[in-house]
């Protein structure tokens, strides 16, 4: 076959008359702007060349296409645009066929669906996930996709963000064939086989007929849980737009939308989501660091953490021993272990095989000696200074040398605990936020003493375990609960100052918190933080301001909704506003002769803001945290900020 180069990244070769083209633009075949205009190149020359019967289109690498080039988005966009090059597909006069591997993403999908053929291996996925950048698809994929599925199955694919299989993409109608492992000569057969004088336009198609109903559920599915997110609601609406309008009509809407969208506030913050979470596991130093290679963990206490946990790691493909304290406790793990991957497959997230494998995979046991088959072994027990030292120590006499030791403490010093070690360079923190099999968050604590390919090792586990790894600091509450103490502490002096806390809880709730923080609090429960504060009282400034209403709600036995009494009251579990409280707080304000102000929503939303950017700020001159983005990233993923506002230090920089 002799090699043809159209651009950098867009070379082609002929075979048997197909000019088979590739695209090479690591790491995942974006359709940068060198991408686009190689692609047109490449039709120029299938075009005017006599010998090319048709054209079959290829990513190199794992990947087909993963997307338009993110990393353009913001600057002026170049020409070819992408829809441009998109349409040329659809219209051109020679069958053209995409033998998709890898990943179909966003724009890859769209090229793929302006295809007259597509073809894909069995481990593709595809998908239009641009929902998750705040903006729609931007190439056609609203019009053309509903073409091929109707209305109600585009909704939910595009609106949702919904990666799928190769099989389902066939099962939908979204491409023609799943190939054995021989993708590209099943490509070439395929489109030799077609009919060039009636190619199947997917733009030309119209739009499969269903019932209202059926649209309407799947458009309301979407609404109600885009919580005032614009993307998803205007996916509903392109998608739809598309059975009733000209397709040029439809693509001309479709990207007015994606421009709007592209230029939003919602858009830029969600970007920066996505490159943040890619920068995490980045760590200056450990580059050249090779991590140690783990194949069985160890979890020692199987409650409602060290199952979560378990639970992940099983999930991750490893082998798991948990270890309780006696046989009973044992069994009580196990089933605990055991019922929550029955949970899984109730639900459909895990098939009856899946289970299998992963109970044949768990061991729990009283033998704590077992754990000398551990490469890693976490402890998810009581969170008591004594109790965890007194755990590692045992622990140092039985793993083996090479194993590492994680404490999953949420407060304690993990210092002190590696301190009473044997070997202090093997122990790390990883904190895990509950439930630990569903919260994507963990916080990978990098200990005073913590050797760098031990760090490493949490890291790479970390992913495999599907986790979201922020590396931290050690300070009490390392990243997430430091900022999250701020956080309270500023809600309590705004409502010392005049404002309610269902003011507040309204005020973040409308920004795009799924709850205010008084209702977390209530449902957390206020006994947690009375007796942390209690263990600091000793050491409390005595200058600093301090507000006790909270202790005053704690002191009447009012712990929130467990005790049906809190900073609200839950008659029948409904949250209400509790008069008692509105008098609990006047008296606390007159006892400190504080006038109560009225604040407004902005106002409530930027005090909290600057309540935790100045926290996060002395997290990061501090050296704890590494970078501003993963600050934004613990508080998205542990503790509800929304994505479609960045995080708390991206947002307050964009205000
Ligand atoms: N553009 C630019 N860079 C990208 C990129 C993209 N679309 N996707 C990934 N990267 C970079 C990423 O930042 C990282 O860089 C490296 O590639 C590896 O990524 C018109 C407008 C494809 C499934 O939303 O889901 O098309 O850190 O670590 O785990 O309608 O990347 O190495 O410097 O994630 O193997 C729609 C986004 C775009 C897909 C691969 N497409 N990407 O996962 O690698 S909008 C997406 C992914 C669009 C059209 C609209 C994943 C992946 P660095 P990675 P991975």
């Amino acid at each position: 076959m002799s090699a043809l180069r159209f651009s950098d990244t867009i070379s082609a070769a002929l075979a048997e008359g197909i000019l088979v083209v590739t695209i090479d633009n690591a790491p995942v075949n974006a359709l940068s702007a060198d991408v686009r205009a190689g692609l047109m190149a490449a039709l120029d020359h299938a075009e005017k060349d006599g010998n090319v019967a048709g054209v079959v289109l290829t990513g190199a690498g794992n990947s087909f296409i993963g997307g338009a080039d993110i990393k353009e988005f913001g600057k002026p966009p170049v020409e070819p645009h992408l829809p441009d090059v998109v349409s040329r597909i659809e219209a051109f006069a020679k069958p053209v066929a995409a033998a998709i591997n890898g990943v179909a993403l966003g724009g890859g999908l769209e090229v793929a669906l302006a295809c007259h053929r597509r073809v894909a291996a069995p481990t593709t996925k595809l998908g239009l996930p641009e929902v998750k950048l705040g903006i729609v698809p931007g190439a056609g994929g609203t019009q053309r996709l509903t073409r091929l599925t109707g209305v109600a199955a585009a909704i939910d694919m595009i609106a949702n963000g919904r990666i799928i299989s190769a099989v389902e993409a066939l099962k939908l109608g979204i491409i023609d064939g799943v190939s054995g492992d021989t993708l590209l000569p099943d490509a070439l057969a395929d489109i030799k086989a077609t009919n060039a004088s009636s190619l199947r336009r997917t733009g030309l198609l119209s739009v499969p007929s269903e019932t209202l109903e059926v649209i309407d559920k799947a458009a309301a599915d979407i609404l109600r849980k885009a919580r005032g997110q614009r993307a998803p609601a205007e996916a509903v609406r392109l998608v739809r737009l598309a059975a009733t309008v000209s397709l040029s009509e439809g693509l001309t809407e479709e990207r007015r939308t994606f421009i709007a969208l592209r230029d939003s506030e919602e858009a830029a913050s969600l970007r920066h989501v996505f490159f943040a979470e890619r920068a995490t596991g980045k760590v200056e130093g450990l580059e050249a660091v090779a991590p140690r290679k783990i194949e069985t963990i160890g979890i020692v206490g199987t409650g409602l953490m060290g199952s979560g946990i378990a639970v992940s790691a099983l999930n991750g493909g490893y082998r798991v021993i948990g270890v309780e304290q006696n046989v009973e406790a044992a069994a009580k793990g196990r089933d605990r272990i055991v019922a929550l991957l029955d949970k899984a497959v109730q639900s459909g997230r895990l098939d009856a095989c899946g289970r299998e494998d992963r109970v044949s995979r768990l061991t729990v046991t009283a033998d704590m000696r077992q754990l000398a088959q551990a490469d890693i072994v976490i402890e998810a027990v009581f969170d008591d200074l004594a109790v965890k030292t007194e755990l590692f120590q045992r622990l140092d006499t039985i793993v083996h040398a090479d194993a590492i030791l994680a404490t999953n403490t949420s407060y304690l010093d993990p210092d002190l605990i590696a301190a009473a070690t044997a070997r202090p360079e093997r122990v790390v923190g990883l904190h895990f936020f509950s439930p630990a099999h569903i919260m994507r968050l963990l916080e990978v604590v990098n200990c005073k003493k913590t050797a760098p390919d031990v760090l490493a090792t949490a890291l790479g586990l970390a992913k495999r375990l599907g986790k979201l790894p922020i590396v931290s600091g050690v300070t009490e509450g390392f990243i997430g609960n430091t900022i999250f103490s701020a956080y309270r502490r500023e809600a309590e002096y705004m409502v010392e100052d005049g404002a309610a806390p269902q003011e507040i809880d309204a005020a973040l709730e409308a920004y795009g918190f799924p709850m205010g923080p008084f209702a977390v609090f209530d449902m957390a429960g206020l006994e947690i933080a009375w007796a942390r504060r209690k263990r600091q009282a000793a050491t409390r400034d005595p200058s600093a301001r301090y507000v006790v209403i909270a202790d005053r709600l704690c002191e009447a036995g009012r712990f929130g909704q467990k005790t049906g009494l809190g900073w609200y009251a839950y008659p029948e579990g409904k949250r209400t506003v509790d008069p008692t409280v509105t008098e609990m707080i006047d008296v606390a304000r007159a006892e400190k002769g504080i006038v109560p102000k009225p604040f407004t929503a902005d106002e409530i939303v930027s005090r909290l803001l600057k309540a935790m950017v100045v926290e996060g700020d002395a997290l990061l001159s501090r050296g704890i945290a590494a970078r501003a983005s993963d600050i934004d990233l613990v508080m998205i993923n542990g503790y509800g900020f929304p994505a479609s506002k960045g995080g708390p230090m991206f947002a307050a920089g964009r205000r």
